[in-house]
């Protein structure tokens, strides 16, 4: 996928008349990015299909929002400045990828367009996207008119590598749907970002979910610092004694409505520049927030302790105009100022980091002895391959000393993520994995979308016929009610040739088996799925025997080690099976040198699992 051949087709010259949607589109091209996708939904669908009709960039639709963002995800992982677009309740759908994104960051810069719609000219309800943008500690550009929202794209994407973040744009009808001058600007030039493995940064299993909490609040108050110094935050002057605060097409009003007043333009309106606003109060005696929908603004500079009026003037539903804005306003700012007090910004305590308690050894999290999902990390470590993983059980297989994931974003996020990888790359270089109740969790749409945006790569599905790691429930593959009663069960091989995909299903117990089923879907063109089905150990109650090291032939090699079973040890000179072996025999089938094998069975080493 080639960045922005065919951009220069738009002369830097010549003035555009676009509306806000076309300028975000031509101010992606402009910035670099190559990749786009989203799901429609008014007022935000002309932006893809802009960007459909531009050179240098791909563009495809998504199944839904939440696919869209983590296939946008993949995109940025590879390298490839991505955008990802959709209406406001959009947003809700892709929440949960969303907000872990905030944490894993970014590679290549990666915007997230939500249209907001209020009025309801077009929507189910009426929701202020500012408030994700708090909610996820992410920076948020507002743009005011069509030149704007060309300009700031190319910003967003800088400020998302700048500061490993993605990066809120927020729209609304207005602006969408309006139009206006832009004039274009010499493309960005971009240093080619490749991609790089780095686990405690991509998946977001609790101990490294916790360090990037922590970089998480520490990137909100660099992020202010920039907000301070963005020149798209502007103290305007007037010569009225009073202020306003608006952003986004609520600015446009309230500068019609009222021209003498001073104002502060919040192009980045989020984080809030904390001295930019103490400014504005040393210059006036009473400040007013214009804003459509929630008081977003208004509520934080109150936090501040500083007198602000908005929502007891300023309606808090529907589009605001000029004489709206006028009307509300006027009878408040003829009154008398009220008394002034000073800005207070307390710092933010941290929390102390946690000890160990003494007495207690470490014990780090780690799949059970003879769990088979450890059976496709070895296959798959063979490879290479960036595995995108999901969350279950099987995420352990992410750390030490497996390192058998690249990813773990939210459940459902490792296809999608494979598919805008690989399509980014223009290759099979990532390969899904997830469980058998993430796949009917939220596993279905996204390979849905890999079928019909014609994916390449290839979706491991852990069947081990429960939902482990919440405690063994019951789910639509199995048919398992939560009174453990039986009810109807999904095939879930069915349901993949169903979709039009290659599927096949191995015992995730053979591992010659399973390997040569890898090797296999790697080697065919397109996308196709292997179920990988063993049940879970934990509730298979018998053991398959005993395994039993040959001390002559054990040269400690390590290889049986690094499928991290609890159940083996090294010890001096050889290593040793605990009792808590449940005779899987993924070590007998691993070792090279035939050290390990069941006990009572010919030839060490020479047979697999009875
Ligand atoms: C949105 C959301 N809902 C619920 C959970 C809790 N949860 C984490 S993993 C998981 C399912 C794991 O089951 P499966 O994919 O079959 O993997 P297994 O643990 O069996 O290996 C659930 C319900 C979550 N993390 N996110």
């Amino acid at each position: 996928m080639a960045a922005r051949v065919g951009y220069n087709r738009c002369p830097v010259e010549r003035t555009l008349f676009l509306s806000g949607n076309e300028a975000i589109a031509h101010g992606a091209v402009r910035a670099g990015a190559a990749f786009a996708c989203g799901y429609p939904g008014t007022p935000s669908t002309e932006i893809l299909e802009t960007a459909a009709r531009l050179e240098g960039i791909h563009a495809q639709w998504c199944v839904n929002e939440k696919v869209a963002l983590e296939t946008a995800v993949g995109a940025s992982l590879a390298g490839v400045r991505s955008m990802v677009t959709m209406k406001h309740v959009g947003l809700n759908v892709a929440a949960d990828p969303f907000m872990t994104l905030s944490l894993t960051g970014v590679n290549a810069g990666l915007v997230i367009v939500s249209a907001d719609d209020p009025g309801m000219n077009s929507s189910q309800n009426e929701q202020d996207s500012r408030n994700y943008a708090k909610f996820a500690k992410i920076p948020m550009l507002e743009p005011s008119d069509s030149q704007e929202a060309y300009d700031f794209v190319a910003e967003a994407f800088s400020l998302s590598e700048e500061f490993d973040t993605p990066v809120l744009l927020r729209s609304t009808t207005r602006l969408s749907h309006g139009r206006g001058q832009v004039i274009p600007r010499v493309p960005v030039e971009l240093v080619p970002r490749g991609y790089e493995r780095d686990i405690s940064k991509y998946v977001m299993v609790p101990q490294y979910a916790r360090l990037r909490n922590r970089f998480v609040l520490e990137r909100l108050e660099t992020l202010r610092g920039r907000a301070e110094e963005s020149p798209f935050n502007v103290l305007e002057a007037g010569t009225a004694e009073f202020g306003i605060i608006a952003s986004g097409v609520a600015y446009t009003y309230a500068r019609e409505a009222f021209p003498k007043a001073w104002f502060l333009k919040l192009g980045m309106s989020h984080p809030l520049p904390y001295g930019k606003v103490a400014r504005l109060y040393q210059q006036v005696s009473r400040v007013v927030v214009v804003e459509e929908l929630d008081p977003f603004i208004e509520e934080q500079v109150r936090a501040l302790g500083l007198p602000v009026m908005g929502k007891e003037a300023i309606p808090a539903e529907g589009e605001l105009d000029q004489d709206i804005v006028f009307r509300a306003l006027e009878p408040f700012l003829s009154r008398r100022p009220p008394r002034r007090r000073r800005p207070v910004f307390p710092p933010a305590p941290r929390l102390a980091d946690p000890q160990p308690v003494a007495g207690l050894p470490v014990r780090p999290p780690v799949l059970c002895a003879g769990c088979t999902h450890r059976a496709v990390f070895a296959a798959l470590r063979r490879r290479k391959l960036a595995p995108m993983g999901d969350i279950g059980c099987y995420a352990l297989g992410a750390l030490p000393p497996l390192l058998a994931l690249d990813s773990c974003l939210c459940m459902g996020a490792s296809i999608g993520m494979m598919a805008g990888f690989n399509k980014a790359l223009g290759r099979k270089a990532a390969a899904a994995v997830l469980g058998d109740s993430t796949f009917f969790h939220s596993g279905v749409t996204p390979l849905i979308d890999a079928f019909y945006n014609e994916a390449d790569g290839l979706v491991i599905v852990l069947d081990n016929r429960t939902t482990a790691m919440t405690g063994h429930q019951g789910h639509p593959g199995t048919g398992l009610r939560p009174d453990r009663s039986q009810g109807p069960a999904v095939d879930l091989e069915m349901l993949c040739r169903g979709i039009g995909l290659r599927c096949a299903t191995v015992a995730a117990g053979d591992y010659g088996a399973l390997d040569a089923a890898l090797k296999a879907e790697l080697d065919a063109p397109g996308l196709g799925v292997i179920i990988a089905l063993a049940p879970c150990v934990l509730m298979v109650s018998e053991k398959r025997g005993a395994i039993v090291v040959d001390e002559e032939r054990c040269n400690l090699c390590g290889l049986c080690l690094d499928i991290g079973c609890p159940a083996i040890a090294p010890g001096d000179d050889c290593v040793s099976i605990s009792d808590g072996c449940t005779g899987c025999g993924l070590c007998v089938e691993i070792c090279r040198r035939g050290a390990l094998s069941y006990a009572g069975a010919s030839g060490a080493g020479s047979e697999g699992a009875p």
